[in-house]
């Protein structure tokens, strides 16, 4: 079965949870509800990256960041950041994982500090910066750009020196897409499973699935559902979300089904 990556946003403004787990105390108790759950790891992060986000100075992102790493080591724990500061005192903390948006682009160091901690990396997919990433995002064909562009990104880490075992990839599902370049991702997936590396994906409570029916961000469990089951069935490895106790439930279901 697909592995789940359980939120935990260290946020005041994340789109669908901002506020709820800014306290570390609740957002490491979070987390441990996201474990009971079925999470197999947790993705720790403290900037938002909604479309239209201001960033986050590194010294409040290291304050939101450390503190519930360190609560919650002894799980598997991604940090989800583009700052190598934040990354390297995550994995001093126990995260053995560097989830970056900006697929070691953000930082001219941060491959060099995965190579050397032996991390891994999951390198995402993103046209632009969050600030304004959702302007009218144009491409001839979503899905060749997006697999061009992880093609590349991987072979910059393997010159940087990290170890091809440890390269995760991800479309980066609303980065710089409309909820149509979203649906064709979704729809042919199967492209990116070729590329023989671990395959993320975060649909959880995205904008696309609110485009189609309406829905604000919390009313979007449904959504969230079907479409992790569609990508888990077109060979995603990693499904990040949410909903974790929801989610395990669907892809136990699909996968009694399915085989
Ligand atoms: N989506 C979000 C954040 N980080 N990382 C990866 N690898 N893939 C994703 O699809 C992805 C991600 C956005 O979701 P969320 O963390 O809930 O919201 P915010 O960025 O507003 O904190």
């Amino acid at each position: 079965m697909a592995k789940l990556m359980g939120v935990v946003n260290v946020t005041p403004d994340s789109f669908s949870d901002g506020g709820l787990y800014l306290d570390p105390a609740a957002a490491i108790a979070h987390g441990q509800e996201l474990l009971a759950a079925g999470a197999d790891i947790l993705d720790v992060g403290g900037e938002s990256t909604r479309p239209g986000a201001e960033p986050v100075a590194e010294t409040e992102e290291l304050r939101r960041v450390v503190p519930v790493v360190e609560g919650l080591a002894g799980a598997t724990i991604s940090v989800d950041t583009s700052k190598v500061a934040v990354a390297a005192a995550a994995i001093d903390a126990g995260a053995s994982v560097v989830n970056d948006v900006t697929a070691l682009r953000g930082d001219p160091e941060m491959a060099a500090l995965c190579a050397e901690r032996g991390v891994s990396v999951i390198l995402m997919h993103m046209r632009g910066e969050p600030r304004t990433m959702q302007q009218n995002p144009v491409y001839d064909d979503v899905v060749d750009e997006v697999r061009a562009f992880l093609v590349e990104r991987i072979e910059s880490a393997l010159a940087a020196g990290v170890a091809e075992d440890r390269i995760w990839v991800d479309p980066g599902i609303g980065f710089g897409k409309t909820a149509e370049h979203n649906l064709e991702l979704l729809r042919r997936l199967g492209e990116l499973a070729e590329l023989g590396r671990p395959l993320v994906i975060g649909t959880s409570r995205k904008s696309f699935i609110g485009q189609l029916d309406g829905s604000a961000a919390r009313e979007r469990l449904g959504g969230t559902i079907a479409s992790t089951v569609f990508a888990a069935a077109a060979g995603a490895d990693v499904l990040r979300v949410h909903d974790v106790a929801e989610v395990r439930q669907a892809l136990t279901l699909a996968d009694a089904v399915l085989g």
